[in-house]
């Protein structure tokens, strides 16, 4: 027989399947101090979670799913740009109400990769889709139009069987009659278990989409151990922060060819947070196009990212930055595996 591996909640079920977090982000007093607004309750409220879902989340590129997954959990733990391809790896971010944890797993946008990068991103959806979820959500625009990816993961949820719910984001573009054809042109393509018109910007339908994907939820489990917000380390969302930077502040391939490296991250006695962080890029000209004219476009990415930092860590944050080339880093494998872009 096969054994469990240990249970981080005290004997609850734990499947193989399942993820198995060893580290992770912890909640902080008043870190959910903006549910109420969402219609979910601050988690001071909560009681023992008793009920779990594990949730993906799929759509095409730039759908607002890594927004959604954020204001579900009630704290940032997925970055967001306005630019497609930001998120590339399976990040999870748990959403409690009571005694239900929901478990969401934010994914890359599907997309036609051209990249062996892309192609690990590709297979991060396709792998969440397959794997043993209690339900998938696609995001979609409200756009009575099923593009080719919609329709590609369509066909993906149809065989994977699990409950499936449509989630129409970016109601806040359009005007309340405009989503009736939207919603009638995807109910013909699948049987929804639900359809939820939310605005994550906003936080609209947020409690509604919560009510529905609760019905998935089962008593047998529990994935993530209560309190916790997200499996990623606070060394991986500082480099992921560094990345939104690069990605808001420059334009075109530049910030798609980066990848980012922690190289210290020391908490010093006077409490500063003392970090090192390495920029890769792939080209020599992108490298004088992150630093900018006098260093002032890795000055201003620093900036930024350190206020997040600080706010991330409630400590002040001293942030140390390099660039550094690493010719076609997206199309190596073996520099994908330094860069964790691996199974
Ligand atoms: N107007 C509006 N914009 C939104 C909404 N939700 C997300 N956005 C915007 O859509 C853009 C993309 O959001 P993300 O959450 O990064 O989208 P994503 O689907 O995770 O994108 P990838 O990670 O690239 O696949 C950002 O500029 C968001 O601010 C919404 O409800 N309304
Ligand atoms: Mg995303």
């Amino acid at each position: 027989m096969e054994s469990k591996p240990p249970s981080a909640s005290g004997g609850h079920l734990w499947p193989w399947s399942r993820p198995t977090p060893a580290v992770g982000i912890t909640a902080r007093p008043g870190m959910f101090a903006g549910n109420r607004k969402m219609g979910l309750p601050a988690r001071e409220d909560k009681n023992m979670i008793k009920r779990t879902a594990l949730v993906t989340v799929v759509g095409r590129p730039n759908v607002g799913k890594s927004t959604l997954v954020n204001a579900m959990v009630g704290e940032k733990v997925s970055i967001v740009t306005p630019k497609p391809q930001t998120t590339r790896n399976r990040i999870f971010g748990v959403a409690e109400r009571g005694e239900t944890q929901l478990v969401f797993a934010d994914t890359p946008g599907f997309h036609r990769a051209r990249t062996k990068l892309g192609d690990y991103m590709v297979h991060v959806v396709e792998e969440s889709v397959e794997d043993d979820v209690d339900a998938i959500c696609l995001v979609v625009e409200p756009k009575a139009n099923i593009g080719r990816q919609e329709e590609g993961l369509i066909q993906r949820i149809k065989a994977s069987k699990a409950p499936a719910v449509l989630v129409i984001n970016k109601i806040d573009t359009v005007e309340k009659p405009e989503l009736l054809p939207v919603i009638a042109l995807y109910a013909k393509a699948l049987d929804w278990a639900a359809v939820v018109p939310v605005s994550a910007r906003r936080g609209q339908g947020m409690g509604e989409l919560f009510d529905e994907l609760e019905k998935f939820a089962k008593e047998d489990q529990q994935l993530f151990p209560e309190d916790m917000v997200t499996d990623q380390t606070t060394r991986q969302m500082c480099a992921e922060i560094i990345r939104e930077k690069l990605l808001l502040n420059l334009q075109s391939e530049v910030p798609h060819g980066t990848a980012v490296e922690i190289t210290t991250f020391t908490e010093r006695e006077d409490g500063v947070t003392e970090i090192t962080a390495t920029i890769y890029c792939e080209r020599e000209s992108h490298k004088g196009i992150i630093i900018g004219k006098n260093g002032e476009m890795l000055k201003a990415v620093g900036e930024a990212a350190r206020r997040d930092m600080e706010k991330l860590l409630e400590t002040k944050v001293y942030l140390n930055t390099w660039v550094k080339v690493k010719e076609n880093w997206r199309d190596s494998g073996a520099n994908l595996r330094t860069f964790g872009y691996t199974e």
